[in-house]
Order: C-alpha cells, then structure tokens, then sequence
C-alpha cells in the first residue's frame, strides 16, 4: 500500500503515509499537527526547512472537498521541491536557504474522503449542524469581515458561514498555527478549482487592498512562473471580489487582514472556466493532475523568487 502518489488523486491516508515517509527518511522534512477534524483525522502539515531558513510560507490545499486537483498539487509541490534541491537545482536550493515551507495538503479531510465515498460535488466539512444538513463551508467560516456578503445562514447552502466565526475545528487550527509564528510569514497560498485565477483580497469587498499593485505584479510574475512550467493559458490575476463575486470568510483575507500576511493569494488551478477541459470542472480527470501540479509548482517558486530579499 504504498503505491507513489504523486501526481494522482490519493486518499487522505496515503496522503499521511507519504507525509510520515518523507520526514523518516528525509533530512529537510518535519511533520506536525495542526489540529483535528469534527471526524478525528489529523491535519497534518509536512514543514519543509533548511537550517538557514529565515521565513516562513504557508501553502493549504483540499479547503473544499471536491476540488481533487488541489490536495494532489500540494503533494506534488512537497515532492518536487525537495527531489529539486536534492538534485542541486538552483531555485530549489535558494528559496529553501530563504523559505521554510508549512504546507498542510488537505484543510477538510472529512469532506475529502466523503466527496470520495458518498458524493462527488461534496465541497462543506462534515460537521453535523442543528436541523438535518451538514457541514459549513471552511471558505467562508474564517474571523474577518464574516458573513458580510456573498455566503449564507443556511446550514443546507454550500456557501454556509457556520453558526459563528471560525466555529469550525479546521478553520481554528488553521488560524491557530498562523498565530503561532505570528509576524514570520511573507506569504500564505490557498489553493482550490477551478478558473485558472492568481486571487488577491479582498473576498469580502471590491475595495482594492493597500498592497494592490503590488500583489498583482507578483501573481503577474507568478503567471509567468506557470507559463515557464507548464501552460497558463487563460490564468488572469485580481482580486476575487472583483473576477469572480464577493464573498466573506475566506481563508486568504483573514490572513491578509488579521495575520497581517502581505502576499495571501487564493489560486485556482485548471481547468479554466471556457477552453480546455472546462466542461470537466471540479471532475478533472487524474491524468491532468501532474500537469497542474507542475504548472502551479513553477508558478509558485517563481512568484517567491521574486519576493526574496
Ligand atoms: N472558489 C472560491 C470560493 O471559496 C474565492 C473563490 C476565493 C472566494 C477567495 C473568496 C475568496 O468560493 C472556489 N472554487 O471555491
Ligand atoms: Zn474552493
């Protein structure tokens, strides 16, 4: 049972058992737990850190349970990285002399596992609320500007807000371990599908963020990164509120407007919402899922080379 995952659409407990391998074996790899589900899985971030690491970047996939391709880039992110640096490729080996890398690549196991074994479109955890539906959407839950726009007080809706910010266990270890190394973070990347966008805040409102110019010349460059890797056809950047619609709660403006994370980014990886694959959607079939994970990989590393000091 320990058949290589990267590049495919794995469960949630190979995904551990990769995450447990990689920091027996592997020198740069640590693991640790964030926190637990309403289930009892384990929210396992894999830390991975040179001994000259100054800052810290925090990269969450899989916050909505159907969309597959997310949790499958985390742990190619994770693997190619460190095969990268162990190669003695140069990128590699700059950023983890800079960055160390907290990358927790399922925020909702429970909803995960459940959008494999009962329904596909599942994207809420799977906390029971009053009445007869479940769960909350983890991306609107999160204590900033919550439930002011674009999510819902119904426990039945996908977009449900929970019965109170950061109600629910996964948003709360998220928010905990930010807390934790408060003011060592240069960037937090959350990573769902589908569209093909390198999101800035704000979710809540299309008031632009102080840092606008700014974050949107670095996902610029990190779209260039995605280009150089792979294909960023159709991938545009902005800010969510203002591409997509607003909503409030999501993980990417707490930490751009509480933690105090300047570059936060929210991407959605393939397919685009028109052109190739689209009519796939949250179904994209498996065998994309290396392309995406190198893409957002070349993405992601070029988009912190250009923030590195
Ligand atoms: N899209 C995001 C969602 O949670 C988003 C869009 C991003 C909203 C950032 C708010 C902030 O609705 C998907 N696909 O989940
Ligand atoms: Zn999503």
């Amino acid at each position: 049972n320990s058949r290589n995952i990267v590049g495919r659409y794995a469960r949630y407990t190979e995904i551990q058992s990769f995450i447990d391998n990689l920091a027996a074996t592997s020198p740069l790899v640590t693991s640790d737990i964030a926190g637990k589900t309403y289930e009892g899985r384990n929210l396992k971030v894999a830390i991975i850190k040179t001994a000259t690491s100054q800052r810290k970047v925090w990269i969450d996939c899989g916050i909505h349970a159907r969309e597959w391709v997310s949790p499958a880039t985390c742990v190619y992110f994770i693997d190619k990285l460190i095969n990268d640096y162990n190669s003695g490729n140069a990128l590699a080996r700059e950023l983890l002399g800079y960055f160390e890398f907290h990358v927790l690549p399922i925020v909702n196991p429970d909803g995960y596992e459940f959008s494999h074994t009962n329904t596909r479109m599942w994207r809420k955890n799977r906390r029971p609320n009053s009445g007869s539906c479940v769960g909350t959407d983890l991306n609107r839950n999160f204590g900033f500007k919550w439930l002011t726009g674009g999510s819902s007080t119904d426990p039945c809706s996908d977009t449900y807000a929970g019965p109170s910010a950061d109600s629910e266990l996964e948003t709360k270890a998220i928010e905990n371990y930010i807390n934790k190394y408060k003011g060592q973070w240069d960037s937090y990347l959350t990573i769902h599908s589908y569209g093909k966008w390198w999101f800035t805040p704000y979710g809540y409102s299309t008031t632009l963020p102080a840092d606008y110019t700014d974050l949107n010349a670095k996902a610029q460059i990190g779209i260039s990164g995605i280009r150089a890797y792979g294909d960023a056809t159709g991938w545009t950047s902005g800010s969510s509120s203002r591409i997509l619609y607003i909503a409030s709660g999501g993980s990417e403006d707490w930490t751009y407007g509480v933690a105090g994370i300047k570059y936060s980014y929210c991407l959605e990886l393939r397919p685009g919402q028109s052109g190739t694959d689209a009519f796939y959607g949250f179904s994209l079939p498996e065998d994309r899922a290396p392309k995406a994970g190198l893409e957002t990989y070349g993405g992601i590393v070029t988009f912190l080379k250009a923030i590195k000091p």
